[in-house]
């Protein structure tokens, strides 16, 4: 079954938890970033944990040392798994699993961001990222719904056995045939942001049942 991640980018953590409960018969994961845990403290992801499983959208990208700690903070504090930049390299990727072994928790590699920008520098090397992420044992990978094309290739070259996420649905115009490449589609604003987050999940959770 294809799963609807919520990226839950508000601002403080009683309203996190109200988006996070009143979605949660839609939602399968969570998907936290710097917004939330910037604001609310590192404290809210073992709270969202008790509703679904967290993600945490760290975006890592660092020397491997530093990635690590990074990872290790964010599995002690109860996140599931953590997203990692594919740009950094190999060894990156491969400390950041190491630690997530240890966790039972899952590594998802970005290849190319979905906004225009990503496709600056990003889409040139996005192809490449999805094999060093292969090789350093990443279970999934991060790839744009904004460009379906793009899409394609990338779950072309990861095969079935990686995951994908896909973001850029909603308020980044990305398409919903996005659903038929990815494994799980991340939505933001297009639920948190609704006059009734829960209707919204439902919408989105629907798209996935085509
Ligand atoms: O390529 C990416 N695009 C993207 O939007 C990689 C991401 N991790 N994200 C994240 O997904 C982004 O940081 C935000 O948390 C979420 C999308 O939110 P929204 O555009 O649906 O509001």
């Amino acid at each position: 079954m294809k799963e609807l991640v919520l990226a839950l980018d508000v601002l403080d953590s009683a309203r996190a938890l109200e988006v996070a409960k009143s979605t949660s018969d839609y939602v399968d994961r969570i998907k936290v970033n710097y917004p939330l845990v910037l604001s609310a403290g590192l404290g809210i992801i073992a709270e969202l944990a008790k509703v679904k499983p967290v993600i945490a959208d760290f975006k890592i990208a660092d020397i491997p040392y530093t990635a690590s700690l990074i990872a290790e903070i964010a599995f002690e504090a109860g996140s599931s798994s953590v997203i990692a930049h594919g740009f950094c390299g190999e060894d990156m990727l491969k400390e950041v699993v190491d630690v997530a072994e240890g966790y039972g928790g899952k590594v998802y590699a970005v290849t190319e961001l979905s906004s225009p920008g990503g496709e600056e520098f990003m889409s040139p090397v996005a192809l490449k990222i999805v094999e060093k992420a292969k090789r350093a044992g990443c279970h999934g990978l991060i790839a744009p719904s904004t460009r379906l094309k793009r899409l394609m290739l990338i779950r072309k070259a990861a095969g079935d056995e990686m995951e994908i996420l896909c973001p850029g649905l909603g308020a980044q115009g990305g398409s919903t045939e996005a659903v038929k490449y990815a494994d799980a589609i991340i939505v933001g604003r297009g639920i948190y942001a609704a006059d009734d987050p829960g209707k919204a999940a439902e919408r989105y959770r629907r798209l996935l049942e085509i």
